[in-house]
């Protein structure tokens, strides 16, 4: 269902009109009140009245991570904190955590958005919906809570973990909508089979709405066929807004549609940060054009995409970007190969047997560095004979050398030994770094 008719089919040269116009506003209020965007915009030598046309965008300085920490807490906001009505905050790995706020209107805007990736998802009134994003400074939780409430679905407020509990109010309050990370779900899925609970027999689930981290289509259709349900995939950042930027239609389930009519998406090249040729993969770099506390300009956001123009048969006009292939920063370097762990998951969920809970493990020993896949596999498999388990992972290496071009070691390890995620899964453990 399309929850905004008017602005998510708008005819493409309206939306263009309508974001120049929402751009201008944006770039004046940052050159006016925020002293460090005019200065970067200053060094740049351009000001707002040099907008005139949306390629103009490209005038413009880009804003990083960096610069957020820079002027931690609250020096992007364009208005006094007595209009910020909310601040939510991501911690990201390294340094001070980036924190972001909203006005009353921005809160409406971010419910309007997830109000529209919900429909997107076949998500209605009536539907019972858990929410097992976590609530708190992470912007999964409220974020998804205010877009349910707004379509007017019954939220369940349950947050991440607990997860037997979870399953239990699944069951009893017969929840049809599950709200999490894609590992989340899987780690349900696991605990529902421990416990004997049948989700097409006992549980009225009908689809998952997933997103926060990368999840290839494999694991997509292991979720769908464990919990009986279709599993959309949304995509969001705090920066930006947090969940609600783009989101993946029920009848197409093939990319996320960018809400162009509140932000504007470019693909640059992550080294020359030139924009690329038209379809081509690089950096997603957005623009808000309609956030009032905290509006960002060409953010680049280090995940690496590219954009579908042709249309949807969903009939939103807006373009699309398929699933993120992996950040510009998680992409681990192995002897000089460049590896994503998108790719190394790729590869282990095509293979029979083997479980869709892995970790990888990087180290140095001297100067070469060395890369373990720890990969759990089904108890079958598991108390199978070890030549069998030899040849298993045997293969495993073969197929990452095949397509990665790097070597690496395999362990097999037992069901359930690799850590469970309640939120984002932690599948990257560099051990050079410590
Ligand atoms: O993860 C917002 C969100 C909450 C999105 C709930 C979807 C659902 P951050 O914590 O700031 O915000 O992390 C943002 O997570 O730059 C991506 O690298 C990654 N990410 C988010 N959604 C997806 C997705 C929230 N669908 C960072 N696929 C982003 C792949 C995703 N990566």
């Amino acid at each position: 269902m399309i929850w905004n008719e008017e602005y998510e089919t708008m005819p493409r040269a309206d939306l263009r009109a309508l974001q120049l116009e929402r751009l201008q506003e944006t770039v004046e209020r940052v050159y006016a009140r925020v002293p460090y965007y005019r200065q970067k915009m200053e060094e740049a030598g351009v000001t707002p009245a040099d907008i005139k046309g949306l390629d103009d965008l490209r005038r413009l300085p880009f804003t990083t991570k960096e610069d957020l920490r820079q002027n931690y807490p609250f020096g992007l906001f364009t208005v006094p904190l007595d209009r910020v009505v909310r601040v939510h905050a991501s911690s990201g790995t390294t340094g001070k955590p980036t924190v972001v706020g909203y006005t009353k209107r921005d809160i409406r805007t971010w419910a309007e958005l997830m109000s529209r990736t919900l429909a997107a998802a076949g998500v209605r009134r009536g539907d019972v919906v858990q929410n097992a994003y976590g609530y708190g400074l992470f912007t999964g939780g409220l974020g998804a809570h205010y877009g349910a409430e707004n379509l007017g679905a019954t939220v369940v407020p349950i947050s991440g973990g607990q997860t037997k509990r979870q399953i239990q109010i699944m069951r009893d309050f017969g929840s049809t909508v599950l709200l999490s990370t894609p590992s989340y779900a899987l780690n349900i899925a696991d605990v529902m089979a421990d416990l004997g609970v049948d989700p097409q027999k006992d549980l009225k689930l009908r689809v998952g709405v997933f997103g926060a981290e990368p999840w290839s289509e494999n694991m997509r259709e292991e979720i769908e066929r464990r919990l009986g349900i279709k599993a959309i995939d949304i995509y969001g950042l705090s920066e930006v807004i947090g969940p609600g930027v783009a989101a993946e239609c029920l009848e197409a389930q093939n990319g996320l549609h960018i809400f162009e009519d509140h932000f504007i998406p470019e693909i640059v090249d992550p080294t020359t940060l030139e924009p690329v040729a038209d379809g081509e993969a690089g950096e997603l770099v957005f623009t808000t054009i309609t956030k009032e506390a905290f509006p960002v300009i060409r953010y680049r956001t280090k995940d690496i995409c590219r954009l579908i123009t042709e249309p949807c048969v969903c009939g939103r006009s807006f373009v699309r970007m398929p699933k993120i292939t992996g950040r510009t920063d998680d992409m681990l370097i192995i002897r000089g190969v460049n590896v994503f762990p998108s790719q190394v998951e790729h590869v282990l969920m095509g293979i029979k047997g083997v479980e869709p809970h892995y970790q990888i493990v990087v180290d140095r020993q001297g100067t070469m560095d060395t890369m373990e896949v720890q990969v759990e596999v089904s108890e079958a498999v598991f108390s199978d004979e070890i030549k069998h388990l030899e040849r298993l992972a045997q293969q495993i290496q073969r197929d990452i050398k095949d397509l990665l071009g790097v070597s690496c070691t395999v362990r097999l390890v037992e069901p359930k030994s690799i850590q469970r995620s309640e939120g984002k899964a932690k599948r990257v453990i560099d051990k050079r770094q410590l």
